[in-house]
C-alpha cells in the first residue's frame, strides 16, 4: 500500500478484464470502488432500520406521560444506540461512503480510487463496529447518550460503554482513511483532460468533507481514547474529583461533532447540486459560488464548537464570539441556497421523484436552519437548552437535510448503479409518506421545547401528552414510508425497467458509460469537452419519465 498505482489509469483498458462483478463478490474484500460504495450504501441501509427501530421504540414509549412499554435501562440504551446509528452507521456510511466512493472516480474520468486497497480497509472497519454496538446490548446497551459526556459515562460505565467507545473509534479510523483517498483521488487521479473548474460539484464537496474530516476525527478519538482509559484503567482524565476535568471532554467531543454535522451535509449539498440542475435542465447558478462556498463551511465550521456549551460555564466574551461565528456559517449556507434556488427559477423542472426529495430537503434545510441561527444565539439557548426545541432542530436538518438527499440520490443514480429505473409512482407515494411524516413528527418539538419540555426522559408532564402524541403518530408514519422504498428497490433492482446508459440526459462524465459501469469503468477513458453543467446548449430529446 505504499504508493498509488496510478498506471491502472492509462486511457485503455487491459484487455481480458471482465465485464461485471458476481453477487458473491459484494460480500468479499473487493477493491473496486464501485463494490465499496455498494456495500457502504446496503450496509448503512440496513442500519437505517435498526435506527429506526429504535426510534420508534423511542417514540411508543413517549406516547403516553408514564408509560413503562420500555424499562429505563432499555429506553437509555435506544436512546444512545438510536443517535449513534443514525449518525455514523447510516448518514455518514451513505453519503460519503456509498455515494462517494461510487460517483468521484466515475465523476472524474477514474477507474478506481487512488489507494483501492485502503479504501477496502475502511469500508471494513464499519460491520465490525456495527457489530459492537449491536453486541452492546448484551451488556445491557450504553447508557449516556450519543455524546457520552462525563461524569455520566463513567458512572453508567458498563462493558456495552467500551464496546460503544471501540465502535466510534473504528468508524472514526475508517472515515479519516477513507477521506485521505477521496483527497488524492480528486487531486491526481481526474482525466488530463478535466481542468479545476470542470470538477463536479460533488467531488468539490467531497474535497470539503475530507478535509473536515482529517481535522477533526483524531480529536473525538482522544476524547474517547481517554474516556476508555478513564472508565477501564482507573486514569482521571476527566474525573472532577480526583483532578480531572469533564469540560474538557466537551471541547474534544464538539470539536469533532460540531464540525460532523458538516461531514454529513456536504456530501449532501454535492448532492443536490448535481441533482438540481440535470432535473431543471439549467446550468447551476453560481458554479464556484457553490464550490467556494463549500470550502468556506469547511473552515468557519471548525472554530464554532463552543456554541455547543454556552451553558457549560462559557465566559461571556466566549460567547459572543461564538454566537458570531456560528452566525456567520450562515452566509456560505445562504448562498448555496440561493444558488440552487436560482438555478430551478426559470427551469424546466422535471417532477422526477429525485427532484421531488431535492425540492423537500430546500425547505426543511431552510426551517431547520432558522431554528439553527436562533440556537446558535446564546440567550436563546441558554433559554431551551437540553429541551426538545434542540430535538426538533437537529432532525430537521439531520433527516430533513441529510435523509432527504440521501433518498434524492438513490432516485438519481439508481439507474446508474444497477441498470435499471425505480418506480416513479411507488417514489411519489414514499415522498409524500416522508413529508408529511417528517413535518409531523419534528415541527411539534419545537413547541414542547419552548414549553419547557426536557429532552432525554422516558417519563414527562401530563401538559405535554398532545403534542407528544403528535409527534409519535408522525414516526409512525415515517416508519410506513419506508415500505414502499425498500420495496422498490428490491424490486426494481432486479424488474425494474431498463434505465439505458443515461435516462436523464446529465452532463457529468459518470452518464458516459454503461449502466451498470463496467469493471474499470470505461473501455476508453472520457475526454472532457464542456463544463458539467452546460444544459440547454444542444437539442435535448424529451424523458419518457418526466411528468
Ligand atoms: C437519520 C435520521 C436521524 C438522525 C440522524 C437522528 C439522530 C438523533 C440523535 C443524534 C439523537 C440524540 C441522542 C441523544 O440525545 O443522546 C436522537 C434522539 C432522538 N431521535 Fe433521532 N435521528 C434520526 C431519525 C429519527 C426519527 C425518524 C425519529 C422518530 C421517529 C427520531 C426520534 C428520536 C427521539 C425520540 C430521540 C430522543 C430525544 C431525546 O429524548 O432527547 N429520530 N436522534
Ligand atoms: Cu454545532
Amino acid at each position: 500500500m505504499a504508493q498509488a498505482d496510478l498506471s491502472f489509469n492509462s486511457p485503455v483498458a487491459p484487455h481480458g478484464h471482465p465485464d461485471k462483478w458476481k453477487w458473491y463478490h459484494y460480500f468479499t474484500f473487493n477493491v473496486d470502488h464501485k463494490v465499496i460504495g455498494i456495500q457502504y450504501l446496503v450496509t448503512s441501509f440496513l442500519f437505517y432500520l435498526v435506527g429506526g427501530f429504535m426510534a420508534v421504540m423511542l417514540r411508543t414509549e413517549l406516547a403516553t406521560p408514564d408509560s413503562d412499554f420500555l424499562s429505563p435501562e432499555l429506553y437509555n440504551a435506544f436512546l444512545t444506540n438510536h443517535g449513534t446509528i443514525m449518525i455514523f452507521l447510516w448518514i455518514v456510511p451513505a453519503a460519503i461512503g456509498g455515494f462517494g466512493n461510487y460517483l468521484i472516480p466515475l465523476m472524474i474520468g477514474a477507474r478506481d480510487m487512488a489507494f483501492p486497497k485502503l479504501n477496502a480497509i475502511a469500508f471494513w472497519l464499519n460491520p465490525p463496529a456495527g457489530a459492537l454496538l449491536l453486541g452492546s446490548f448484551y451488556f445491557g446497551g450504553a447508557q449516556a447518550g450519543w455524546t457520552s459526556y462525563p461524569p455520566l459515562s463513567e458512572i453508567t460505565a458498563n462493558a456495552a460503554q467500551t464496546l460503544w467507545i471501540l465502535a466510534i473509534v473504528l468508524v472514526g479510523t475508517s472515515s479519516i482513511l477513507g477521506s485521505v483517498n477521496f483527497l488524492i483521488t480528486i487531486w491526481k487521479m481526474r482525466v488530463p483532460s478535466m481542468k479545476w473548474d470542470q470538477i463536479p460539484l460533488f467531488c468539490w464537496a467531497m474535497v470539503a468533507t475530507s478535509i473536515l474530516a482529517l481535522f477533526s476525527t483524531p480529536v473525538l478519538a482522544a476524547g474517547l481514547i481517554l474516556l476508555l482509559f478513564d472508565i477501564n484503567f482507573g486514569t482521571s482524565f476527566f474525573k472532577p474529583d480526583a483532578g480531572g476535568d469533564v469540560v474538557v471532554y466537551q471541547h474534544l467531543f464538539w470539536f469533532y461533532s460540531h464540525p460532523a454535522v458538516y461531514l454529513m451535509i456536504l456530501p449532501i449539498f454535492g448532492i443536490m447540486s448535481e441533482v438540481i440542475p440535470v432535473h431543471a435542465r439549467k446550468p447551476i447558478f453560481g458554479y464556484k459560488a457553490i464550490a467556494y462556498s463549500s470550502l468556506t463551511i469547511c473552515f468557519v465550521g471548525l472554530f464554532v464548537w463552543v456554541h455547543h456549551m454556552f451553558t457549560s460555564g462559557t465566559p461571556p466574551w466566549m460567547r459572543i464570539f461564538f454566537t458570531i461565528s456560528t452566525l456567520i456559517v450562515a452566509v456560505p449556507t445562504g448562498i448555496k441556497i440561493f444558488s440552487w434556488v436560482a438555478t430551478l427559477w426559470g427551469g424546466k423542472i422535471r417532477y422526477t421523484t429525485a427532484m421531488l426529495f431535492a425540492v423537500g430537503l430546500l425547505s426543511m434545510f431552510v426551517f431547520g436552519g432558522l431554528s439553527g441561527v436562533t440556537l446558535g444565539t446564546a440567550p436563546f439557548d441558554i433559554h431551551v437548552h437540553d429541551t426538545y426545541y434542540v430535538v426538533g432542530h437537529f432532525h430537521y436538518v439531520l433527516f430533513g437535510g441529510s435523509v432527504f438527499g440521501i433518498y434524492s440520490a438513490v432516485y438519481h443514480w439508481f439507474p446508474k448503479i444497477t441498470g435499471r429505473m425505480l418506480n416513479e409512482k411507488l417514489g411519489q407515494v414514499h415522498f409524500v409518506l416522508t413529508f408529511i411524516g417528517t413535518i409531523l413528527t419534528f415541527t411539534p418539538m419545537h413547541a414542547l421545547g419552548m414549553q419547557g419540555m426536557p429532552r432525554r426522559v422516558a417519563m414527562y408532564d401530563a401538559q405535554f401528552t398532545d403534542l407528544n402524541q403528535l409527534v409519535t403518530v408522525g414516526a409512525y408514519i415515517l416508519a410506513v414510508s419506508v415500505i414502499p422504498f425498500y420495496s422498490n428497490v428490491l424490486w426494481s433492482w432486479n424488474k425494474g425497467e431498463e434505465a439505458g446508459d443515461n435516462p436523464w440526459n446529465a452532463l457529468t462524465l459518470e452518464w458516459t458509460t454503461a449502466s451498470p459501469p463496467i469493471i474499470e469503468n470505461w473501455e476508453v477513458l472520457p475526454v472532457v469537452t464542456h463544463g458539467p453543467y452546460e444544459y440547454g446548449h444542444e437539442p435535448e430529446k424529451e424523458l419518457e419519465t418526466a411528468s
